[in-house]
């Protein structure tokens, strides 16, 4: 998607310290903290969001819950005290960037309910 600010990063038109990278996917720092680490864990694949996934994402929505965010987790120190991950959805639901994306939230206690 040319107009896309995720895709722009992912294809490198914007430059970006990537925290993790491989084929399938990149991770970056967000912009706008929320705690002390705040990582992007998004599909370099255009999906608009969560809603959007079809049967032939499994093996990347696995690659990303069940390997990337556990493994970046431990590397960034925030496994053993604990993490929150989030993908908003939709315009109640917070999303604000159109490319499927997964916050990986840490290194603070986090309040339940979320506002
Ligand atoms: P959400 O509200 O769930 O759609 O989260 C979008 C997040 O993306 C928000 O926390 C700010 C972050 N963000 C938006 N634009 C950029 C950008 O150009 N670079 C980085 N690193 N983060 C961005």
């Amino acid at each position: 998607m040319s107009d896309c600010i995720f895709c722009k990063i992912a294809n490198k038109e914007i430059p970006t310290q990537a925290v993790y990278e491989d084929d399938m996917v990149i991770a970056f720092n967000d912009l706008e903290p929320q705690a002390p680490v705040h990582v992007l864990v998004i599909p370099k694949k255009h999906i608009a969001s969560l809603l959007a996934t079809t049967a032939e994402d499994k093996e990347l929505l696995a690659h990303i819950t069940c390997e990337v965010i556990p493994m970046l987790a431990k590397k960034l120190n925030i496994a053993e005290t604990g993490f929150r991950t989030v993908a908003n959805t939709g315009e109640e639901g917070g999303q604000t960037v159109q490319h499927l994306h997964f916050h990986l939230l840490g290194g603070r206690s986090m309040q339940w309910p979320p506002g």
